[in-house]
């Protein structure tokens, strides 16, 4: 029996652990006590992690359509024809017509590899990865408000925070290891508001569970800031001597009364005024969030308020403190880290800086590198129907799931002239594609994660790779050759993250045996730094912090008589997005097999529904067939679907209307018709 320590595959907690394996299969999973996330703990996931990673389903040889069907080849063949496509339709619509996506399931060194191919070998900046699906109105709004995107503080703080306001963020069920820490806190005397309108697990804990309306959380930010200001709860000293711009977001939320705020949001005057002299009155006050707050066409609105509520009671900088969004791929913070963006090359160095780009050329030997700002993912779909956009490069992702307005990416994959997909399973994009190339996954290779508190760590190989499959880096360092280029030659990972080290500060100390056992936490940037728990210590990456005020706006889409319910969408604690590497976990998928949709009690009385009756739902885009869970888990007039599940998939339903500024897609919100099946 073998035991190798490496790094949870599934969520951005990051929790290391040891896979057992006996003559060259993995039985099962031990945690590690030591590590300052999972101390001796994981969640299911983690414990089932070793479970899909010998099904039978795994991808073992590179396949060709041949007459219409996926057919075995060699690497060889399926290389050559993968870099003559990619130029042929480089040749016929210039540079910009093929767009790389990346992956937050792939390594560090992987990404930084596929945005270097992208930009150095096929002369695009058009690479991007989930990230803009989830956290860019982040990356938008901090990098604006702080100076960067990452999450301040460290998981450690919330042993040490004196109130916690968790909004948008279902914790328990999608950051485990970070909720139980939060629950354990919340034992020892921690306050916690939670605000978001399902009654999720936290919130049953909570002093106060605030249940506003979905796409109201600029309304209730501004007025709990109002009443902050108001009462004089707010911190003057930090704000004199840290931040600029106070006057600005004063007068924007002067006339945030609390009775305009109940009004916006559906709150309680009280519960309103509760939760501001709670979360302002505390010593040391942590903000989490994730999708809830992200996930909407005015994201990066919500995110510069909860960056401005931070800087107005004086909660950055200190110990158990901190604007917290929690990354929720186990690598999307690595995928942003690396570079995977259509405007900035490895550690947020922008495409747009001359001096960047020579720096980036003259490293990687080439004579220049395009300025021209690439496509961001959830663009593509557009751009490809516009007819800018000819193939797609896909590593690791499923968006024939993920995407919103599914019926608008299926037509628009199907029509590309080149579809390429490197994945561990035939996903529904997959089974598009006119090559696909197999890869090794977590278990079967080295490389390095960074989680969700900048930690980046170590994973190691436990076993080998079934069939023919190859790592991602070594598949993407073939293409690199096989197209001429010479400059993506690595005997292993460690050589690759010392040219990330040398071309990104950020990552700039880190080398692979200073990564043992626990990793480092970025800034570190040279050999002696010790790495950085919390940010923005003495000042603030940008100098001083920005107040910058947000105006309420509606959800793009609202009920109306035809669609008169509200539908949110977002996971399960047994599922991992499109399913692909859960449902084939046996475990995992016992406990929760099929699409549901929660509905409350009253709209279920209404309609005549009782629990696991057959619903049809439907939007403007589309309708799914799912099964009813009556719960009040959700409001009334408010559903809530995963989007786990190929069969009553979420995102046949989903509008993909998008932020302007960081374009990330409203998942959060759309209008729904609900009809139950005789
Ligand atoms: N088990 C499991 N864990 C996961 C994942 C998974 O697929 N499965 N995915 C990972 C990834 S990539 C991510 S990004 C994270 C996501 O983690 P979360 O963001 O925690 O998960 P979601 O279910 O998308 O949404 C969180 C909450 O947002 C609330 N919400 C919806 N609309 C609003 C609103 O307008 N305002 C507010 N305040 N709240 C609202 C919902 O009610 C929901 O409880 O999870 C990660 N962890
Ligand atoms: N309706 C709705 N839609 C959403 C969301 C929502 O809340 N609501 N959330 C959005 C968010 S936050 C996210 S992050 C996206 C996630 O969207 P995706 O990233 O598309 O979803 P995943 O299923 O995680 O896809 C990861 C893929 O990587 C493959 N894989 C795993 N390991 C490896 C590896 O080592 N190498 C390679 N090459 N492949 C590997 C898996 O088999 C899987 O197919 O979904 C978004 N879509
Ligand atoms: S909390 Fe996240 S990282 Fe930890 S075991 Fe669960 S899925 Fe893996
Ligand atoms: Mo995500």
């Amino acid at each position: 029996m073998k035991r190798t320590l490496t790094v949870c595959p599934y969520c951005g907690c990051g929790c290391m652990f040891y896979l057992v394996s006996n003559q060259g299969r993995l039985i099962g999973v031990e945690p590690s006590t030591t590590h300052p996330v999972s101390r001796g703990g994981l969640c299911v996931k983690g414990w089932n992690a070793y479970a899909f990673v010998h099904h039978p389903d795994r991808l073992t040889a590179p396949l060709i359509r041949r007459d219409g069907s996926l057919q075995p080849v060699s690497w060889d063949e399926a290389l050559d024809l993968v870099v003559a496509r990619l130029r042929a339709v480089q040749e016929k619509h210039g540079n910009d017509a093929v767009m790389f996506a990346s992956s937050a399931k792939a390594t560090n060194e992987e990404n930084y590899l596929l945005m270097k191919l992208a930009r150095a070998v096929f002369g695009t900046n058009n690479i991007d990865h989930c990230a803009r699906l989830c956290h860019s109105s982040t990356v938008t709004g901090l990098a604006e408000t702080f100076g960067s995107g990452a999450m301040t503080n460290s998981i450690s703080c919330f042993d040490q925070t004196d109130v916690i306001l968790v909004i948008g963020s279902n914790t328990t069920e999608q950051h485990p290891l970070i909720g139980s820490r939060i629950l354990n806190a919340v034992r020892k005397g921690t306050h916690l508001i939670v605000a978001d309108n399902r009654r999720i697990r936290l919130a049953r804990q909570a002093e106060l569970h605030l249940r506003h309306k979905n796409g109201s959380d600029v309304a209730l930010l501004n007025g709990i800031m109002q009443i902050i200001i108001a009462e004089g709860l707010a911190d003057p000293e930090f704000i004199k001597a840290r931040t600029e711009n106070y006057e600005a977001l004063a007068e924007a939320v002067a006339d945030w009364t609390p009775e305009r705020t109940a009004a916006a949001t559906g709150l309680g005057v009280e519960e309103i005024i509760a939760a501001a002299r709670l979360f302002a009155g505390a010593e040391r006050g942590m903000i989490v969030y994730s999708m809830g707050i992200t996930q909407h066409s005015h994201g990066v609105d919500n995110v510069r308020c909860i960056a401005a509520l931070a800087m107005l009671t004086g909660n950055v900088g200190r110990p158990g403190t901190g604007v917290n969004p929690l990354r929720g791929q186990n690598n999307v913070q690595g995928g942003c880290d690396m570079g995977a963006l259509p405007d900035l090359f490895s550690g947020y160095q922008k495409v747009a800086d001359p001096l960047v780009r020579e720096k980036f050329a003259a490293a990687w030997g080439v004579t220049a590198l395009s300025d021209k700002p690439g496509l961001p993912l959830t663009r593509a779909m557009d751009a490809a129907s516009a007819g800018h956009l000819y193939g797609m490069f896909i590593m690791g992702e499923n968006p024939m799931l993920s995407d919103p307005d599914q019926g608008h990416a299926r037509r628009v994959l199907e029509n590309l002239e080149l579809l390429v997909v490197q994945d561990i399973f035939l996903t529904e994009t997959a089974a598009l594609a006119d090559i696909v190339l197999p890869a090794a996954c977590y278990a079967e290779k080295e490389g390095t994660f960074t989680n969700t508190e900048r930690r980046i760590q170590p994973l190691r190989k436990a076993v080998e790779p079934p069939g023919a499959a190859r790592a991602d880096w070594e598949i993407i360092c073939d293409i690199a050759a096989r197209a001429g280029y010479q400059g993506m030659r690595y005997s292993s990972p460690a050589v690759i993250m010392n040219e990330i080290a040398s071309l990104t500060p950020i990552y700039g100390g880190i080398t692979y045996d200073r990564l043992d056992p626990h990793g480092l936490q970025w800034p570190c940037p040279d050999r002696e730094h010790p790495g950085t728990p919390i940010l923005h210590l003495e000042r603030f990456t940008r100098g001083l912090g920005h107040f910058s005020p947000a105006l309420h706006q509606l959800p793009a889409e609202l009920p109306d008589d035809r669609y008169p319910f509200v539908l949110t969408t977002g996971r399960t604690y047994f599922h991992w997005h499109t399913g692909s590497m859960t449902r084939r976990s046996h475990l995992l998928d016992r406990e929760e097999p099929r699409s549901f949709i929660e509905l409350h009690p009253d709209d279920a009385a209404r309609l005549g529904v009782r629990n696991r009756d057959e619903l049809l739902i439907s939007s403007r885009r589309g309708q799914v067939l799912t099964t009813a869970r009556v719960t009040d888990m959700v409001i009334p007039g408010v559903l809530f679907m995963p989007f786990h599940f190929v069969e009553g998939a979420a995102n046949a339903l989903t509008n993909n209307v998008l932020d302007p500024e960081s374009s990330i897609p409203e998942f959060k919100v759309c209008a729904v018709h609900v009809e139950k099946l005789p």
